[in-house]
């Protein structure tokens, strides 16, 4: 495939630092400088004593930037919940009625804002192009008593399974797995007090009134990790796609070249009634933990499965090879993807002759020597060979696990 070319207008100078910026506003990220190529700068012209610059951007990779990034999982957003609104400082003023007394009434408090979990939603998108949020300011307190109104709570919403981690993303602050999840990530601040407020025996005309405080605002990062109970991994092509479309109603793109599936995809497997959710995660090839290939990012998605069916192409002479290969990429990942009860299944058995399939599963099984062996199921997604079995032995671990 070569490389996908972008066009980005921008107005104003031409320099890659702008090119970049343009980018981290489109896609939500830029890629690392090196990537980006700004061809020669095609051409300008002005527009109301606007300068304004076409470049076209090579993004000299393998893989669609853009579509990697239709499907976003984190987002960095800044929030800020409203400030109170400020105390009144006013007096009663009636005639015939003298040294009317104090009356400022205090402000209202400042919106809190909230994150809350919302089915039917898998991306983050909507956080990428926005990306400060303030909630309602309160209102400042009015003569004759009044206290100001509260501001309203800023309510955003975000997919179920969404994390809300802090700026450096070392601290989870709260994990959102099940709809309807609510969270207050910023408390809005109190309103100040009016001078009625201040009234005292010795001082029955006080000026003073407070102002309302500052709400709280903070850099959070949002990660989804979306919730299932399956998570097929292994090499591209390996046929993990072919297996999702063969025991769910997803239909996948499938395709004889690495790298066909760049999002996760969920589908939902049926077995006895029972329903199983199933991610399907872009392939992974050594050294994805560095960022080889399209990286390890989506293994995040894997963390919460209860179920790791490890997906190879039988037609591959080194079973044993593949295995360890994507076993590393998890073990570098973490997030105890390697402790995750597993099952291997072997597919594209039609492809492979008999003797062929015997050598190799006696050689791979060899390979584990004293270790605890997964189970290990063949066959076929696009022949359909051994689906209803594989089905039967995820409801079997299922049941089984949960009978324990
Ligand atoms: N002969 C044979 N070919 C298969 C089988 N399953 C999948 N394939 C073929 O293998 C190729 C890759 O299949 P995909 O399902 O796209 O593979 P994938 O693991 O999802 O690959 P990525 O999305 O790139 O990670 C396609 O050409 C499929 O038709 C099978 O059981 N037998
Ligand atoms: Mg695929």
């Amino acid at each position: 495939m070569s490389a996908p070319l972008h066009t980005i207008t921008i107005i104003g100078k031409n320099d890659s630092r702008r090119v970049k910026l343009k980018m981290v506003e489109l896609w939500g990220t830029a890629p690392q400088s090196k990537t980006i190529i700004p061809q020669r700068f095609q051409n300008h012209h002005r527009v109301c004593d606007r300068l304004i610059i076409t470049f076209t951007v090579e993004i000299a990779s393998f893989y669609d930037y853009n579509a990697v990034m239709k499907f976003l999982d984190k987002a960095k957003i800044h929030i800020k919940a409203g400030d109170g609104g400020n105390g009144a400082a006013s007096f009663r003023r009636e005639k015939y009625i003298e040294f009317g007394g104090p009356n400022g009434g205090d402000g209202g408090r400042g919106g809190d804002v909230v994150f809350r979990a919302v089915p039917n939603v898998n991306t983050l998108i909507d956080y990428r192009y926005k990306t400060n949020f303030v909630a309602q300011r309160g209102q400042n307190g009015m003569g004759r008593m009044r206290t100001g109104f509260s501001g309203e709570t800023l309510v955003l919403p975000v997919p179920t399974g969404t994390v809300i981690l802090s700026e450096n993303e070392e601290i989870e602050y709260a994990d959102l797995n099940t709809d309807g999840m609510e969270y207050r990530a910023a408390r809005g601040g109190n309103g100040g007090w009016g001078n009625l407020h201040f009234k005292s025996p010795t001082n029955r005309a006080p000026r003073q009134a407070n102002d309302g405080l500052p709400g709280e605002e903070r850099t959070v990062v949002l990660r989804l990790k979306l919730i299932a109970d399956i998570g097929l991994v292994g090499f591209p092509n390996a046929g993990k796609s072919t297996l999702l479309a063969a025991v769910t109603s997803a239909r996948p793109k499938i395709a004889n070249y690495p790298f066909t599936t760049l999002n996760p995809q969920l589908g939902v497997m049926y077995a006895h009634n029972r329903e199983f959710v199933m991610v399907d995660l872009p392939g992974l090839i050594a050294g994805a933990h560095t960022g080889v290939g399209l990286g390890d990012r989506f293994l995040g998605h894997a963390e919460r499965t209860r179920l790791i069916l490890h997906v190879i192409d039988g037609t591959e002479p080194d079973w044993a090879a593949r295995y360890s290969a994507i076993r590393n990429e998890m073990d570098s990942y973490g997030g105890g993807l390697l402790g995750k009860p597993e099952m291997i299944v072997i597919n594209k058995i039609d492809a492979i002759s008999d003797d062929d399939l015997s050598d190799r599963m006696a050689a791979f099984k060899k390979s584990f020597g004293r270790r605890k062996k997964p189970e290990i199921i063949t066959i076929s997604a696009a022949g359909r060979i051994g689906i209803d079995a594989l089905i039967g032995a995820i409801e079997k671990h299922f049941t089984q696990g949960e009978s324990k």
